[in-house]
């Protein structure tokens, strides 16, 4: 497995899958893990910890509310962490993008967008492609694709509001 990816509870998945499927297209192995930085304390530290030599390369961390779990694996490895703030019912969001994003200098934490666990498993898998040329081609022949999908939805809003062609 390459990379770890972690919620604070089981009502994170229908978030987080989003992270699951971006890594899964693009080949990338994935676990997947509920731990809790306040329920499950111990275990989320052991998880850290033993990351690395368990051959993870990157985690990522979603939690709402009062979301810590990011910034606790980060204390406890040294590998990279990007962390998605998930949306719950009572605040919006805010309240997990301000308690993930707002880390103290020297324990790096990524926040990606509230409930952005999609660009969290992109974010992962460009760390990844560094060292990975396989991996670095997969992305670029998705960022082309994305690209055409632009210019194809272009193409067709401005034969709908006849603005013509360049
Ligand atoms: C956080 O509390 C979890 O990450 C989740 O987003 C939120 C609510 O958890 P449950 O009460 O649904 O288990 O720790």
């Amino acid at each position: 497995m390459t990379v770890g990816i972690v919620m604070g509870s089981a009502s994170d998945a229908p978030i987080m899958d989003g992270a699951v499927e971006a890594l899964r297209e693009l080949g990338v192995p994935v676990e997947v893990r509920v731990l809790s930085a306040h329920r499950t304390p111990d275990e989320t530290i052991d998880y850290a910890r033993k990351a690395s030599s368990r051959g993870l390369k990157v985690l990522i961390a979603g939690a709402g509310g009062a979301a810590h779990l990011a910034g606790v694996l980060a204390a406890a490895t040294g590998l990279p962490v990007i962390g998605v703030p998930i949306a719950l019912a009572n605040l919006g969001g805010l309240d997990s993008l301000l308690a993930m994003v707002q880390m103290p200098k020297g324990v790096p934490v990524a926040t990606v967008a509230v409930n952005g666990a999609r660009n969290a498993g992109l974010l992962a898998a460009r760390m990844l492609a560094l060292s990975d040329d396989e991996l670095a081609a997969a992305l670029e022949r998705q960022r082309e694709k994305m690209a055409a999908d632009v210019r194809a939805a272009d193409a067709e809003v401005r034969t709908r509001y006849g603005s013509g062609q360049d």
